[in-house]
C-alpha cells in the first residue's frame, strides 16, 4: 500500500486577486473581499487556494515584480487582512498557497535600487550586470514579453539582465547570499503559517555558464532565453538547497512553475523521494496549439489536434506514474478559458463542454488547479479591444510583433489576442447579473467580459445542472474514491480524432473515462462490463455507443 500524501488528494482553486472580490469599491479586487468569499470556495470543495502575488508591486507584470516580499500591497490590503484571511481560510479547513516570485524582483525593490546605484555597492552581484559587448547586449537573449532580454544602465555603463519586463531584474542564483536571503525570507512565511509555494518560473534560476549566445529563428531578432535558461546546470542544487533550508521546516506543499521543463527534469524536480519540489507546471499541453512560426511565438489561433493533447497528456500520466507526481490545469492567469480554447462557448455547447473538461482532467492522476471562474465557465473576452488591454504581453507583442517588425498586422494580432492573450482569464470574476457582476461598485481595474449576464455565480448556485456543482461532485470524487490517486492510467484509442477515452486501473476495480470533443453525435463501442455503474456524466441518461455533442461518462465497474 503505498501512502497518500494530503496535497495528492487535493484540489487548487487558484485565486487572482486583483479580479476577485472587491471589497471597498476601488474597482481592485482584495484580500477582505477574497475573505467574504471563503464559504463560495468551501461550497466548492477545493482544499486549497493559491493566491497569485498579494506583495508590494509597482505592477508592471501584475504584481509578479515585487518591491517588497515581505509587505502586502496596499491595493490589496495590509499584513493584518493576510493574517486575518489565513486564519479565516484554516477555520475552514482550506490551505493557502502563496506564490513566490523569485527568478527576479521588482525594479524598485530596495536590493535592485542598491544594486544598480554603482558597480561597487555591496548589492551589485545580487543581479546579472555585464558590460556591453562591441555596444550591444551581452548576448543575443530575447525577453519572454518581446524584445531584447537586457536594458542598459547608463550611469554605471553595464547592462542588467531581464528575462521578463524591464521592470523585472533577474536576481543571482550563483551568489549564496542572494539564496540564502530568499530563504530566510521564505522561513518567515513559513512561520506565519501558510501552507506551501507556488514558484514563478523555477526551472529559470540557474543561468549557463559564460551566457552564451543562442540560435536565432527566421525573422526573429532573439534566441529563446526559455530554451537557453530553462532547466539550467545547478538548478536541482539550489532546489535541494532549498528543500534543506526551508521547505522541510513545515509540512507544505510545493509547486514549481516549470517553463520549458521535460519528462527527464521534472522526474528530478517533483521526484517521490521529496528531495525537491512536490509537482511541476508542465506547459507542454499548453504549446500544441502553438504557431509552427517561432518568430511568432505564443501568437496563433490553430486548434487544438486531439490525438497530440492525447499523446502529451498520457506521457506525463504514465512516465511519472511511481517516480513523482504531476499537477493537471487547463487554465491559470497566464492562459486562455479553457472552455473557449479547448471547448466551445457557444451557447448550446458551453455548458456541456465545460464540464467534459472538468471530468476529461479530474480523473487524471495529478492534483487538479481550478482557476477562479473556469467553475462557472468564464469564457474568453470578445469584446475586449486594443484601448482595455493591461497585459504588458499582449503591450509588447503589439509593439514588437507589430510595429517595430511588422511580422503581422494588428488585426491578425487581435484576433490572436481573443483567443490566447492572458486578459482573457484576468476579467473580474462574474458573481452577479447586476453592476459589474457584483466584482465592484466603483471602476474596475480591467473591463468585464460582457457575458455576466448570462454567466456568473449567482446563476451557477440556482442550477442544480450547473458547471458549478458538476466540479463539485468531480472534487468530492477526488477525496472519496482513492483509485484516481493510485490507478494505472490507460489510454484507449490513440488515434481518435474526436475522442479522448481512458481508464483508471486499481486493485480491485476500474473506471472508464470517456470523453467527445465531437460537436455532432458519434458512435463509439467501449467494452463496458455488465452491472456497471455510472458515476458522473454530463447528459442525463446514457445512449450506450451514441456520444452526444461534448458528452463526458464515466464507468466504474469491478
Ligand atoms: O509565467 C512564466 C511564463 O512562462 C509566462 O511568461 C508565460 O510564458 C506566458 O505568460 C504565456 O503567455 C510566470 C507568471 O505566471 C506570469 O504571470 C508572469 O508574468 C511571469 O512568470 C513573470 O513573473
Ligand atoms: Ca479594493
Amino acid at each position: 500500500e503505498q501512502s497518500i500524501k494530503w496535497w495528492q488528494k487535493a484540489v487548487v482553486y487558484q485565486i487572482y486577486p486583483r479580479s476577485f472580490q472587491d471589497s471597498n469599491n476601488d474597482g481592485i479586487g482584495d484580500l477582505k473581499g477574497i475573505e467574504s468569499r471563503l464559504d463560495y470556495v468551501k461550497k466548492l470543495g477545493a482544499d486549497v487556494i493559491w493566491l497569485n502575488p498579494v506583495y508590494d508591486s509597482p505592477n508592471e507584470d501584475n504584481g509578479y515584480d515585487i518591491s517588497d516580499y515581505e509587505v502586502i500591497n496596499p491595493e490589496f490590503g495590509s499584513m493584518e487582512d493576510f493574517e486575518s484571511l489565513l486564519s479565516e481560510a484554516h477555520a475552514r479547513g482550506i490551505k493557502i498557497v502563496m506564490d513566490l516570485v523569485v527568478n527576479h524582483s521588482s525594479s524598485k525593490h530596495k536590493w535592485f535600487i542598491e544594486s544598480k546605484s554603482s558597480k561597487d555597492n555591496p548589492k551589485r552581484d545580487f543581479y546579472i550586470w555585464r558590460d556591453p559587448v562591441d555596444g550591444h547586449e551581452p548576448n543575443n537573449w530575447g525577453s519572454f514579453f518581446s524584445g531584447p532580454a537586457w536594458k542598459f544602465d547608463e550611469e554605471t555603463g553595464q547592462y542588467y539582465m531581464h528575462l521578463f519586463a524591464e521592470g523585472q531584474p533577474d536576481l543571482n542564483w550563483a551568489n549564496p547570499e542572494v539564496r540564502q536571503t530568499v530563504f530566510d525570507m521564505m522561513n518567515r512565511w513559513v512561520d506565519k503559517g501558510i501552507d506551501g509555494f507556488r514558484m514563478d518560473v523555477i526551472s529559470l534560476l540557474s543561468k549557463p555558464d559564460g551566457l552564451p549566445d543562442g540560435p536565432v529563428p527566421e525573422d526573429a531578432h532573439y534566441a529563446s532565453s526559455n530554451d537557453m535558461v530553462a532547466n539550467g546546470p545547478k538548478i536541482h542544487d539550489y532546489l535541494q538547497e532549498m528543500r534543506e533550508k526551508v521547505l522541510n521546516n513545515a509540512d507544505i506543499m510545493t509547486v514549481g512553475e516549470a517553463s520549458n521543463v521535460d519528462i527527464k527534469n521534472a522526474k528530478r524536480y517533483a521526484a517521490k523521494d521529496g528531495s525537491e519540489l512536490n509537482m511541476v507546471f508542465q506547459f507542454e499541453h499548453m504549446e500544441l496549439d502553438e504557431n509552427a512560426d517561432p518568430a511568432l511565438g505564443k501568437w496563433d489561433n490553430t486548434p487544438l489536434p486531439l490525438p497530440k493533447l492525447k499523446e502529451n497528456l498520457t506521457k506525463w500520466q504514465n512516465e511519472l506514474a511511481d517516480i513523482a507526481w504531476n499537477s493537471l490545469y487547463w487554465e491559470n492567469h497566464d492562459q486562455p478559458r479553457s472552455v473557449s480554447r479547448f471547448g466551445s462557448d457557444k451557447p448550446e455547447f458551453h455548458a456541456v463542454s465545460a464540464k467534459m473538461l472538468a471530468t476529461l482532467l479530474h480523473f487524471m492522476q495529478g492534483t487538479p488547479y481550478i482557476y477562479q471562474g473556469q467553475e462557472i465557465g468564464m469564457t474568453n473576452a470578445y469584446n475586449l479591444d486594443w484601448e482595455d488591454f493591461n497585459d504588458i504581453e499582449i503591450k509588447n507583442a503589439r509593439r514588437y510583433l507589430v510595429e517595430r517588425d511588422g511580422l503581422i498586422d494588428a488585426d491578425t494580432l487581435l484576433d490572436y489576442v481573443h483567443y490566447k492573450g492572458r486578459d482573457n482569464a484576468r476579467t473580474p470574476m462574474q458573481w452577479t447579473d447586476g453592476e459589474n457582476a457584483g466584482f465592484t461598485t466603483g471602476t474596475p481595474w480591467l473591463k468585464l467580459n460582457n457575458n455576466f449576464n448570462k454567466i456568473n455565480v449567482d446563476k451557477a448556485l440556482e442550477d442544480e445542472d450547473s458547471i458549478f456543482y458538476h466540479y463539485q461532485k468531480l472534487i468530492a470524487f477526488r477525496h472519496d474514491l482513492d483509485i484516481v490517486t493510485t490507478g494505472r492510467y490507460e489510454l484507449l484509442d490513440p488515434e481518435d480524432e474526436q475522442v479522448y477515452a481512458y481508464k483508471r486501473v486499481g486493485e480491485n476495480e476500474e473506471l472508464l473515462v470517456i470523453n467527445s470533443f465531437a460537436e455532432e453525435s458519434i458512435v463509439r463501442e467501449f467494452d463496458v462490463p455488465e452491472g456497471a455503474e455510472i458515476l458522473i456524466s454530463n447528459y442525463k441518461d446514457d445512449a450506450g455507443k451514441t456520444l452526444r455533442p461534448y458528452e463526458s461518462k464515466v464507468y466504474r465497474y469491478a
